[in-house]
């Protein structure tokens, strides 16, 4: 019994994390295509400071937080708002929509974004720019 429990929580751990990481590169245009801008390497988790996601949110990961998941106007599962996209979270100049390639903020769930990603939307880039000085407080890997 205790042999079967164990196996039971391993799946459901591993179930849900598979869940998890679906919802969330499904629910952000062009998730799949964020990289990493020191080294080019893809860029799933887009609203944490780690590459793979988990752990500390980043920039954009805070907006998500603060103007979708805890907006009680918002819909349950949805993320990409109007608000969430029109904003510049990393402050580098470019909304989020443009930085994910949804200029105009019309992309739903499942549609084809309008355009291709060009920035990560919790990282100020270019990175070393001035601009950008004191905005990306944490670690960037490579950079
Ligand atoms: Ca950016």
């Amino acid at each position: 019994m205790v042999h079967l429990t164990s196996h039971f929580l391993l799946l459901s751990v591993t179930l849900g994390v598979a869940l998890g990481y679906s919802f969330w590169i499904t629910s952000i245009p062009n998730a799949l295509s964020v990289k990493n801008p020191c080294n080019g390497n893809a860029w799933p988790g887009v609203g944490h400071q780690a590459e793979g996601g988990s752990g500390p949110r980043n920039s954009f990961g805070d907006d998500i937080s603060k103007l979708a998941l805890a907006n009680p106007n918002v819909p349950a599962g949805t993320i990409w708002t109007q608000e969430v996209c029109m904003k510049d979270s990393d402050g580098d100049g470019m909304t989020n929509g443009e930085e994910l390639g949804d200029p105009s903020c019309k992309w739903t769930k499942g549609a084809t974004p309008e355009g291709r990603v060009k920035g990560h939307p919790g990282i100020c880039e270019p990175v070393n720019d001035p601009k950008c000085a004191g905005k990306n407080g944490w670690t960037i890997a490579d950079c």
